[in-house]
């Protein structure tokens, strides 16, 4: 039955060539011995496209498919060293609140193992399949420590879940769409004491199922997808910057949110820097103990948000409550808050002062060289996701906020050193000797390299949108390596055909997170029109949800360096008030 149902199993000829000549890519070991074949199979049908180096694009546009059998049937496929269990969905089955097209939900075990550790391991995916296809595949990237196979659905901006996500995703327009666990089945760093999970989690993981997806798609809907997008936040950011630099023929377009490209040394140095840098100011208990999230008040953040608004939010044509320049043109200086005596909840203490500027600066070493980059002072610091991250809301010594409990004493000591110190005391932290603990893993790691040629070469398309807000990776971070890639490629004007860079003003970290902000925005279906169409984004309309201070206010998001300015008339709520300049 799966056989007469599902007769080609097609391994797709993209990954092939461009492999070769790309100094950083590795052949997966699901796609190595099958070179050949795939190439005669490019040969054979032709239409695929991306079969070659110089092979032209097709104009066509993707074309809907239906699938060839039953779902159940595809728990039979053929495929290489995983386990598969399939069921359907039917029509107008509720998710999350939504009601989904009719699809199957394809569940697989890749690379089973026991590790170094003694513990379980395998790769995990969860790829779901509509019915009736747009000829696309989307690969929804993860986020944190991952080791959890999130519900398949492609949402627009990252790995969002929501109702409101779900309504708008890839699924729902019919993409295919797959998620993995990246290698690991635990939701904490405790899985980087094992080498090969740590390699699965680098990079290895989204290859073996970025190939089993386009192989099961193959065998589900009798060829290939017409095209292949990796949307992503924060870790999942980070995975969508991965593809152009080490795997430039798996997908035509990424979308990279709030990309953790630094995560695996500078910006865990950097969130190790800020606990510390607040820590050692914070109040204490009754034991002497300090107590992290009382090292500024919730009333201290917005005295400092009020603050840059007063100084920066009219340099956009516009007193909207939306600090619109870009970061480097807003030069504020929180000195201008502190109290002339004795602190009040209208002025800082002078220690409160120099903590945010050396926060705000960034992490360095004795000799004054930076570790990271800075951070853009916004509006967004009264978002609530701003203080989880920076100070928590603990009121005990224990903190909880994330830069301390799920970087600086999980992902940084368990996962980033090599080898991994799983009970380190970062009040020991030393900032001249303890980065390099951290060279090795970020060499497989981070996503800093800036040879993305050959993805550019067969008309790759990347787009990255960053939370000036975000207080985990900094969008000065973005924008550095931005300006590196445009270098590396061409210049400003040469780099904007293949790669833009989207700040959102207020936002913290990844959309709809918290933040003052107009955060609901779609980055795939600009990125699609980009790669299919070949209209380049030159605004991103995003929407302001129903937490901020301006419910359903539109702004355009504007390709860096150009921001969203005030025409001088109309709506200060309506998008089209506003243009990129
Ligand atoms: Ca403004």
């Amino acid at each position: 039955m799966p056989s007469q149902h599902f007769p080609h199993p097609i391994h797709l000829p993209d990954p092939s060539l461009a492999h070769r000549r790309h100094p950083l890519v590795r052949l997966s070991a699901s796609t190595a011995g099958r070179v050949p074949a795939a190439v005669l199979l490019a040969a054979a049908l032709g239409a695929c496209g991306g079969g070659g180096d110089d092979a032209p694009r097709p104009a066509a546009l993707p074309t809907t498919s239906s699938l060839v059998g039953e779902c159940e049937a595809l728990a039979g496929a053929r495929l290489a060293d995983a386990t598969l269990t399939s069921t359907t969905v039917a029509a107008g089955t509720v998710v999350n609140g939504v009601a989904l097209p009719a699809h199957c939900v394809v569940q697989g075990r890749m690379s089973p193992r026991i590790g170094v550790d003694g513990k379980s391991y395998h790769i995990g995916f969860e790829l779901r399949l509509p019915r009736s296809w747009n000829g696309r595949f989307a690969f929804q990237g993860g986020g944190g420590n991952d080791g959890v196979v999130r519900l398949a659905i492609g949402a627009l901006a990252g790995n969002d879940a929501s109702s409101a996500a779900l309504q708008t995703s890839a699924l729902a327009k019919g993409y295919a769409v797959v998620t993995t666990d990246a290698g690991h089945q635990v939701t904490d760093a405790s899985f980087g004491l094992d080498p090969q999970a740590r390699v699965d989690h680098a990079y290895a993981a989204y290859d073996k199922v970025t190939v089993a997806a386009k192989d099961l798609i193959g065998q589900a809907y009798g060829r290939a997808p017409d095209r292949s997008y990796f949307v992503g936040c924060s870790g999942g950011g980070r995975q969508a910057l991965l593809f152009p630099q080490r795997f430039p023929a798996h997908f035509d377009g990424v979308a990279a949110n709030a990309p953790a490209i630094k995560v695996a040394k500078e910006a865990s140095v950097a969130s190790t820097w800020s606990v510390l840098t607040y820590d050692a100011i914070a109040p204490v208990d009754g034991a002497g103990r300090r107590i992290l999230s009382r090292a500024l008040s919730s009333q201290d953040l917005t005295l400092v948000a009020d603050a840059v608004v007063r100084r920066c939010d009219a340099l956009d044509g516009a007193a909207d409550g939306i600090v619109g320049v870009n970061p480097a043109a807003c030069g504020f200086d929180p000195s201008v808050l502190q109290c002339t005596g004795a602190k009040t909840d209208t002025c800082l203490s002078a220690g409160q002062v120099a903590a945010l500027r050396k926060d705000f600066t960034g992490p360095k070493d004795s000799a004054g060289r930076s570790l990271y980059a800075s951070w853009p002072w916004d509006s967004g610091i009264r978002g609530a996701d701003w203080r989880n991250w920076r100070l928590g809301t603990s009121t005990t010594a224990t903190p909880n906020a994330r830069n301390y409990s799920l970087i600086a004493t999980d992902a940084m000591p368990k996962e980033f050193f090599t080898p991994p110190v799983p009970d380190f005391d970062i009040r020991g932290f030393d900032f001249d000797t303890d980065p390099a603990r951290m060279d090795a893993y970020a060499a497989i790691y981070n996503t800093t390299s800036t040879d993305v040629g050959a993805f550019r070469q067969r008309g790759g398309k990347m787009l990255i949108v960053h939370g000036t807000s975000d207080p985990i990776f900094s969008a000065n971070d973005s924008i550095d390596y931005y300006q590196k890639v445009a270098a590396a490629n061409g210049g400003d004007a040469a780099a904007r055909d293949f790669a833009r860079l989207f700040l959102v003003p207020g936002m913290n970290h990844c959309s709809a997170s918290g933040g003052p902000a107009t955060d609901i925005y779609d980055a795939l279906t600009p990125l699609a029109d980009w790669v299919e169409r070949g209209i380049a984004p030159d605004r991103i309309v995003a929407r302001a949800g129903a937490a901020t201070p301006w419910p359903g206010r539109t702004r355009p998001l504007c390709p860096y360096p150009q921001v969203a300015t005030y025409n001088g008339s109309g709506s200060l709520e309506d998008a089209a008030s506003f243009s990129c300049r």
